[in-house]
């Protein structure tokens, strides 16, 4: 017999099935109605035949609900299915009227609305934010004038320089379609075998194996157009641009062993950090730079602008930068914005052009196709995350979920019989009057495109001692993951072309007997000069500014100097989280009780940017016996961040047997030597702990 009588009825609406009030928050509450939009008395058991008997096919409610349920999901993106959005604003402030008519690129000062979203390339919907991948960067700017997406990554430049080969690439990249993993990793032998008979891929694989694709957060990354696009002046003059966006509190990766914790950790750590920045109000912000430039001056370009294997040196083509994008609204609803939402590459405002990229080209047919998969019909651009914020008038019709209902006979155009009906717009978009190409048809690749090793060897010229060492070892770290020992082997025969050290270092750490033979270039590898502005760690300024700091207590903690490393952390722009054994905090050494943000287990080391102890001797000599706190600790030496320790903390340092260095500071008074050291990593102590390549 069950152990409560069942009811056919629910008492209230308030009462659960085992007869206790539900906890209703404040307020009040609609009812719970069907969807349509009858009132649901009892939400809790079905309709049966007896309070024992089967349930009856009448249950409109039951059947509804689960007939629902049941089609919740939608086929998830083929790539960067897993993402992160938000809401904010553009504002310009340097007119590029000169150049063209697009008002959200004239206007300043105007806010435009716009919807941004991350993404990871390979993985699933359900897969963690922090493999080595390339980061997706799209921006749906809801200008006046349409809506304008710009669809980009955190990297300059791509694999592949025409679209033919995309699907080749991704299903390369994706779990092996035998085995069904690994899942969200390049480190595989489909990957590393489509790259290693794809030369043209090598600069991209430069900046995959670089922690650019290890980013600390989404709020720490540069995003890319890539591709040349074109700007139109009202008399139809093309200037070509490629856009760049900048974020304003810097870059910053983490090491890749931090990387792997977090995932561990919290799959969720970038969708996390960025939904609680927003929520606390530290909302972040990308600058948004250009780069302009004439058909006549790209004539002059050792390499070809239109191939998109290839990027402009910012010691070429100075950045400009014209505005600022600020993120401030997290999304209401996850799925009907971040899921939803759909960014075409071919959403333009007029004033701004596609150039003859052939990967572009290929771009501008691909999203429109894939999302009519996706969302299931041409209506997409009805939701409301989709929809242009302008005025709009078209004389499109019905379809799949059409939720307009346009009115008067008229659906089509020229017409003459109703006198609101949508006419040509005098100046709506234009295509560039480019002449055409004398060529005859044919699937060809241009002579211009030849060029694959010199911008890879110029980007590893370009990185300082660490980050060329961190790319070797990322090398090695894949390259050791692919089974089959031909494909290491014509790897490092790139490698040769690209880098002879490189090659030199990834040899050694794969264990090859000899170097394999050097690749043969098509043509000779120009010796481009190096271009310090595709560093990273230079890019990292030494801040705290929304930087996240934990502070261990216990215990007899000793309350003044916990208030004073808080105060100091805040002061410099740090988020502080108070980590104590128990989620309860503890009773400091006044007598005061503390309550914690987080439990020190399950929130390891790798979550924050520097830590500190703040402990009793008693409180360190027990954690010292405690591997959860020597974890913690030795993470976060391992990871090269700062340690500030009182004396019961250095303990807790001592009893783990770590070497001091400056990155391990006593906390004075006002926390001054910590707080200057956590404001950075302590690259100086990598060498020392961890053996490079
Ligand atoms: Fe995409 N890409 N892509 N891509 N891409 C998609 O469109 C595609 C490329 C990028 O957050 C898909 O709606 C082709 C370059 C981002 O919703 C699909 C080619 C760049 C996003 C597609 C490329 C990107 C996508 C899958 C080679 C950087 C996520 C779902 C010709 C400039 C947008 C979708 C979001 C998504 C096709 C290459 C960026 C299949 C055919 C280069 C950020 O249409």
């Amino acid at each position: 017999m069950p152990k409560h009588p069942p009811t056919t009825r629910a008492p209230r609406a308030t009462t659960g099935t085992g007869g206790e009030p539900h906890q209703l928050a404040a307020g009040s509450h609609p009812p719970l109605t069907t969807n349509q939009g009858v009132p649901v008395t009892n939400n809790q058991t079905s309709l049966k035949a007896g309070a024992r008997g089967p349930t009856l096919l009448e249950d409109f409610i039951l059947r509804e609900k689960i007939t629902h349920f049941d089609h919740e999901r939608i086929p998830e993106r083929i790539v960067h299915a897993r993402g992160s959005a938000a809401h904010g604003v553009f504002e310009l402030h340097t007119s590029l009227a000169k150049y063209t008519t697009a008002k959200v690129l004239t206007e300043v000062g105007v806010k435009t609305p716009v919807f941004t979203r991350f993404s990871t390339v390979a993985g699933g919907a359900g897969s963690v934010d922090t493999p080595r991948d390339v980061r997706g960067f799209a921006v749906k700017f809801y200008t006046p004038e349409g809506n304008w997406d710009l669809v980009g990554n955190n990297i300059p430049v791509f694999f592949i320089q025409d679209a033919m080969k995309f699907p080749d690439l991704i299903h390369a990249v994706k779990m092996e379609p035998d085995r069904g993993f690994p899942q969200a990793a390049s480190a595989h032998d489909t990957f590393w075998d489509f790259i290693s008979l794809m030369p043209e891929s090598l600069h991209m694989v430069m900046w995959a194996m670089s922690d650019r694709t290890l980013p600390r957060s989404l709020r720490f990354m540069e995003g890319f157009g890539i591709h040349s696009f074109r700007l139109l002046d009202a008399k139809g003059r093309a200037t070509f641009v490629k856009f760049h966006w900048r974020p304003v509190l810097g870059l910053q990766s983490t090491l890749w062993d931090e990387a792997v914790q977090l995932a561990g950790a919290d799959p969720d750590a970038h969708r996390r950090d960025l939904w609680t920045a927003i929520d606390d109000g530290r909302f972040p912000a990308w600058d948004l730079a250009v780069q302009l430039f004439t058909e006549k001056e790209a004539e002059a370009f050792p390499f070809d602008h239109l191939d998109p294997t290839k990027l402009i040196p910012e010691e070429l083509v100075p950045l400009q930068v014209i505005g600022r994008m600020t993120l401030n609204r997290n999304p209401a609803n996850h799925f009907a914005e971040n899921e939803q939402v759909a960014y075409c590459p071919a959403n333009l405002p007029p004033g701004i052009d596609f150039s003859n990229d052939p990967l572009l080209q290929g771009r501008l047919f691909s999203y429109l196709d894939t999302q009519l998969s996706r969302l299931g019909t041409p209506n997409f651009d009805q939701l409301p995350i989709n929809a242009p914020k302008c005025p709009f008038h078209t004389q499109t019709r019905d379809g799949h979920m059409q939720t307009r209902v346009p009115t008067g006979r008229v659906a089509y155009e020229p017409s003459s019989l109703q006198a609101d009906a949508p006419y040509e717009a005098p100046r709506g978009f234009q295509s560039v009057a480019a002449p055409g190409e004398p060529d005859a048809k044919g699937r060809v690749r241009p002579e211009s495109f030849a060029d694959h090793y010199s911008q890879a060897r110029q980007f590893i010229h370009s990185q300082n001692a660490l980050e060329q060492a961190h790319i070797a070892s990322a090398l090695v770290f894949e390259l050791s993951k692919v089974e089959t020992p031909a494909v290491r082997e014509r790897l490092v025969g790139h490698l040769r072309v690209v880098d002879a050290d490189l090659a030199r270092r990834v040899a050694t750490g794969l264990g090859l007997p000899a170097l394999p033979p050097a690749a043969r270039p098509a043509m000779p590898v120009q010796d481009l000069p190096p271009s310090p502005a595709l560093g990273l760690i230079d890019k990292t300024p030494p801040s705290l500014q929304d930087r996240c700091v934990a502070v261990l207590f216990s215990d007899d903690s000793d309350a003044k100097r916990l208030a004073a490393v808080d105060k100091a952390l805040r002061k410099a722009g740090a988020k502080v989280m108070k980590l104590a054994p128990r989620i309860g905090g503890a009773t400091l050494s006044d007598g005061t009780h503390q309550p914690a943000d987080a439990r020190l287990a399950g929130s390891p080391a790798a979550a924050f940017d520097a830590i500190a102890l703040v402990l009793s001797p008693a409180a360190a000599q027990q954690l010292a016996q405690d591997d959860t706190a020597a974890t913690f600790v030795r993470q976060a030496y391992a990871h090269l961040k700062a340690i500030g320790h009182d004396d019961g903390g250095l303990l807790l340092v001592e009893a783990l047997h770590l070497v001091a260095d400056d990155g391990v500071c006593a906390l004075d008074a006002k926390a001054q030597a910590f707080v200057a050291a956590a404001a950075t990593r302590q690259w100086d102590r990598e060498e020392r702990i961890h053996p490079l390549p």
